[in-house]
């Protein structure tokens, strides 16, 4: 496969003014047809008309009316065109109802729908396909549905046909149409100059139920941009639609969203806490594209996180103001190290704004989302909000309308605040995480903070410079109080040195608060410190950080060397855990344990090799001191979290059912599953259902319960994703691999429906101890799977590939068996693009 530079980049020849394109929906053979008007780019040298197409049979091509001969390839065409404006009309033939990768125009249960990001459009017809060709869009769709639907605002609608105009330009990316039978639940929304909005959310009959969230969700988004952002809408509608089979979580094409339906439906019933959050955020998103990313987009695929770290900080600023901000946080932290830190630790590290990539698809990490927006919370961080804001406000102006860079970016944050961002650009240049180092010492009254900064080289950024870190720090005395409140010091050397005076006593360091940079911290604290920490640090944070911290090192004195569990962490986490003027949701963060495949990597690091069983029982050994410690509590914290007022799926609400399911889980493992069935039998919302439910299987009683509640659910799609997955998550090391294989052979598993493949084949991959069992069972079955799914659908393969990213950690057995597996789907006949760059980085 041909690879693609950033630094090849140049503007196309020619600038597109208009695109009309009328759509003869048929599920064989759609008839597209579109009249483009270009004109030569009087800032482009090359010429060459060249237009992207893919799997697309072309029934006619004119210029200025008049047939013209074209060559054809795989990727597109060419064909001489006028040193001057003219108008060029093709007509193509596609097939939607085979269209498996889901990508272009597609079909979902009978209803038609698009997905153009990155490069989706060429499968619907010849463009140049590319960011920064922004055109307006008149769209027809002809076809026997009742719902049609495009971007931007509609100008006719009569039976079978409607038109729609999108006065935005646009790159093809966002480009959306849906087509189907479906029904709207719709709203409306005032915006700060008084406009009127109708919002609609379209799903499939039957799903009605499901979108009063979703669209409480959109208003409070809307109403949030203004407020923060000052950000108004700008068209006189705002669609959004559900669809079963989608590759990514949603999608924010103009005034059209398109949503997988696990990312919007929701109701008490059948959706759980987690689900209603995930759902807030993912609907903020995908609005908050509007502005970053739609009014202001990228200049090629290169820039992604100019829209997608940006977007993600923006909506992690949403979900901190509309529930808790240090659960929030931690939670992401908890999710940045679980995802982006393996991948910028092993093979796949990029940075976020990579150089190079032969399929775009392959680079929406989470190096580019997540690490992207840690980003943009470091610059905020470093130029401060009130900057922060101007900047922004200077962003929206300056390049409104703009196919922008991480240049056009960095240079309104340069202009604002005079300060020169030459070196912070390298969080945006070089992949890796980068450690800092602490080394601390005491004398008389003064505190030093030596602070050393290293980043591994990787193939992707051979020699790492220095950057600029942001170190969040706070001092806490001997009595608990804070004695230095919360400052940033900024670290751009490779060391530097930090001085405390005027201290009465040596005072615990709180270094990093907030988790001011997405570094590694090398910080060799004392137990006692780190517990003086949990009990004391006010910022929140870093409490958690420590008692997380004492959690690792007790799993890795039980792994390593047997050691019992230290008595002073066990006794600080029950104080924090039973202090009923903390958050619930706070506290249940408290109790969990680092992932087992986190506690791998930190072998790994320590150069030794990971046993992922022995890893696993001392896990589930540590739930049972945890169990067994809070013995007195568990019932008391259990009953005095019950919810009695109505379901609703608030911060306030949720964190007392994460704090009480936390308990049922610890219950269960003292006294077996009696209370998990007795609260699955009265739970009247799927949060305390699903929890009594994994209790149940754990506590190996499932059968009955995962029986009723198949039952149950037998027609709820995204309840059964539900069941699919968690029957992997719980199962024993040794029988993971195959209750999914026995799950694939279940009459509802759909491998072309990549919720239900993810549901399953995810599941596995999280199984830290079932993935790496030692037969290497799941290694073969994912392989097999990958090698069916791939010529079906090469996105989803492809992402699911890296479940293999961290192989070199585990030991030489496990690595040959890995790469056996690797090669095996390397040599598969006519392999995806996809998946062939994924595992060619991944073996190295
Ligand atoms: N742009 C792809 C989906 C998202 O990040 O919103
Ligand atoms: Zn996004």
């Amino acid at each position: 496969p041909k690879t693609v530079y950033l630094a090849d980049y140049t503007p196309f020849g020619f600038i597109v003014d208009k695109v009309d394109l009328t759509f003869d929906l048929a599920p064989n053979a759609t008839r597209v047809k579109s009249r483009i008007a270009f004109r030569p780019n009087p800032d482009a040298k090359d010429r060459t008309f060249f237009l992207h197409g893919e799997n697309l049979k072309l029934i006619s091509a004119r210029i200025d009316g008049e047939p013209v001969n074209t060559e054809q390839t795989d990727e597109g065409l060419t064909c001489a065109v006028p040193d001057a404006p003219f108008i060029w009309e093709a007509e193509v033939e596609i097939d939607p109802a085979n269209n498996t990768a889901l990508e272009g125009l597609y079909m979902s249960n009978g209803m038609y729908c698009t997905q153009c990001e990155a490069e989706g459009f060429r499968k619907i017809t010849y463009y140049p396909d590319r960011p920064d060709v922004m055109a307006t869009f008149d769209v027809t769709i002809n076809g026997p549905h009742p719902v049609l639907l495009s971007n931007g605002n509609p100008i006719e609608t009569s039976e079978h046909r409607a038109k729609w105009h999108d006065p935005h330009p646009k790159p093809a990316y966002l480009f959306a149409l849906v087509a189907g039978d479906l029904v709207a639940h719709s709203d409306s929304f005032t915006t700060m100059s008084g406009k009127h909005v109708d919002l609609n959310l379209y799903v499939r009959p039957g799903d009605e139920g499901k979108c009063a969230f979703g669209m409480e969700a959109l208003k409070k988004s809307m109403k949030w941009d203004e407020d923060v952002y000052g950000r108004e809408y700008d068209l006189d509608l705002f669609n959004i639609v559900a669809v079963d089979d989608f590759n990514m979580g949603a999608m924010e094409n103009k005034g059209l969203n398109i949503f997988n339906s696990s990312a919007v439906l929701a109701s008490p019933e059948t959706s759980t806490d987690m689900n209603f959050e995930r759902i807030e955020a993912i609907i903020a998103h995908e609005y908050f594209h509007n502005w970053t990313g739609n009014r202001i987009t990228c200049r090629d695929w290169f820039q992604l996180c100019l829209k997608e770290g940006l977007t993600v900080f923006r909506d992690a600023q949403f979900t901190s103001d509309m529930r808790s901000a240090p659960v929030k946080r931690i939670s992401d932290v908890i999710d940045l190290r679980a995802r982006q830190f393996p991948e910028d630790q092993g093979p796949l590290a990029h940075p976020v704004r990579p150089e190079s990539f032969q399929e775009i698809n392959n680079f929406y990490t989470a190096t580019v989302y997540e690490k992207g927006a840690e980003v943009i919370g470091m610059l905020k961080t470093l130029v401060g909000d009130e900057a922060y804001y101007k900047a922004l406000d200077l962003y929206f102006t300056r390049h409104d309308g703009d196919a922008a860079t991480i240049e056009d970016w960095l240079k309104v944050f340069e202009d604002t605040t005079g300060r020169y961002l030459t070196q912070f650009k390298r969080w945006y240049s070089q992949a890796g995480t980068p450690r800092v180092k602490v080394e601390e010492s005491f004398e008389l009254d003064e505190l030093t903070l030596t602070l050393t900064q290293h980043t591994p080289p990787s193939t992707a950024t051979p020699d790492p410079k220095p950057q600029v870190i942001p170190i969040a720090l706070g001092l806490i005395g001997p009595d608990g109080t804070e004695v230095l409140e919360t400052q940033t010091v900024e670290l751009h050397e490779e060391t530097q040195i930090f001085r405390f005076t005027s201290l009465e006593g040596r005072p615990v360091p709180s270094i990093l608060r907030g988790f001011s940079a997405p570094v590694v911290l090398e910080y060799d604290q004392s137990d006692a410190d780190r517990a003086h920490l949990l009990a004391h640090d006010n910022d929140p944070f870093n409490r958690w950080e420590a008692g997380r911290t004492l959690a690792r090192k007790a799993l890795l004195g039980i792994i390593e060397t047997a050691t019992p569990v230290d008595k002073a962490y066990l006794d600080g986490l029950r104080a924090v855990v039973t202090d009923d003027s903390l958050d619930p949701a706070y506290r249940a963060l408290m109790l969990g344990l680092p992932s087992q495949s986190d506690l791998a990597n930190t072998l790994h690091e320590a150069g030794k090799t990971p046993d992922p069983a022995a890893i696993y029982d001392a896990t589930e050994s540590m739930r049972d001191i945890l169990a067994s410690h809070l013995k007195d509590d568990l019932h008391a914290l259990y009953t005095a979290n019950q919810v009695t007022e109505p379901y609703q799926p608030d911060a306030e609400q949720s964190g007392k059912r994460a704090l009480a399911n936390a308990m049922l889980s610890l219950i269960t493992r003292a006294e077996g599953a009696g209370l998990a069935a007795k609260q699955y039998a009265s739970a009247d919302n799927m949060t305390q259902q699903l929890a009594a439910l994994a209790c149940d299987i754990r506590a190996g009683q499932g059968d009955g319960m995962l029986a009723r509640f198949e039952e149950q659910w037998k027609d709820d799609r995204l309840v059964m994703d539900k069941w699919f997955g968690l029957q992997v998550m719980e199962a024993e090391p040794e029988d993971a691999a195959a209750t999914a294989e026995r799950l694939t052979k279940h009459p509802a598993f759909n491998h072309k429906n990549p919720n239900r493949f993810r549901a399953v084949f995810g599941a596995l991959a999280a199984h830290h101890a079932g993935f790496h069992h030692a037969s290497g069972a799941a290694y073969t079955l994912l392989a097999d799977w990958l090698i069916t799914l791939d010529p079906l659908n090469p996105q989803t393969t492809a992402r699911m590939c890296s479940a293999f990213q961290t192989w070199k950690r585990y030991d030489a057995d496990r690595q040959a068996k890995i790469k056996a597996e690797l090669t095996r789907i390397l040599d598969t006949p006519d392999l995806s693009r996809d998946t062939t760059e994924m595992l060619t980085r991944i073996i190295g």
